[in-house]
């Protein structure tokens, strides 16, 4: 499936395994623990190699002995990945009847905040809370896309979007389409 372009080129909407990228950062859909689960966050363990998991025990042991709230974010290494460092986030667990799109933003500006910090100029993020953590699709990219109009006018940074399945890509490319968002292939 296609690449298709938004705002200025700066963001990249795609489907793939984040795992391969080539960036300065992926983000993990990682949850509170830091110490892997199901999903994207399982993935990106296991390509990252036992490391990654000694990483966040210490990140655990040295700034979140409680866990990493929702909507926050820590940084680790890449180890095996082809990624140099991984951002950890924790999305919000979708709640029928309260409004967590705060959280779920949160989420993509505290990791765009500290990879302009880091100097990065590459980020790649998976579908934040829209797995294990029910937030229905099209809310989260409707969340997404106000982040990211508000972050990208700067153009230091270029961000990919990376769904794992053609349909979320595809989901996603509507959604921009019906807010108005500008598209090249
Ligand atoms: N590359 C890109 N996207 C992927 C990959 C991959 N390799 N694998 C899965 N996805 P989820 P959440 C997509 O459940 O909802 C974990 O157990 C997946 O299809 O990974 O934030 C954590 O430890 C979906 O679209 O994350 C937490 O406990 C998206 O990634 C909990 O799940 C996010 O799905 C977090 O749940």
């Amino acid at each position: 499936m296609a690449t298709t372009h938004y705002m200025n080129g700066r963001l990249k909407v795609f489907c793939g395994d984040i795992t391969t990228l080539e960036v300065d950062a992926i983000v993990n859909a990682a949850n509170s623990s830091l110490m892997g689960g199901g999903g994207v966050d399982g993935a990106i363990h296991r390509a990252a190699g036992g490391q990654l998991k000694a990483a966040c025990r210490e990140l655990r042991r040295r700034d979140w002995p409680d866990g990493l709230p929702a909507g926050e974010v820590a940084l680790t290494e890449g180890f095996a990945l082809s990624a140099r460092y991984v951002i950890h986030t924790v999305g919000p667990v979708y709640a029928r009847g309260e409004d967590r799109s705060v959280t779920l933003a949160a989420c993509y500006r505290n990791a765009l905040a500290l990879a302009r910090r880091q100097r990065m100029h590459t980020l790649a993020f998976p579908a934040i809370s829209t797995g294990v953590y029910g937030y229905p699709f099209e809310a989260a990219a409707e969340v997404v896309l106000e982040v990211m109009a508000g972050e990208l006018a700067e153009g230091d940074i270029e961000v990919g979007l990376c769904f794992f399945s053609a349909d979320d890509a595809r989901a996603f490319d509507a959604v921009a389409q019906r807010l108005g968002h500008d598209s090249t292939a």
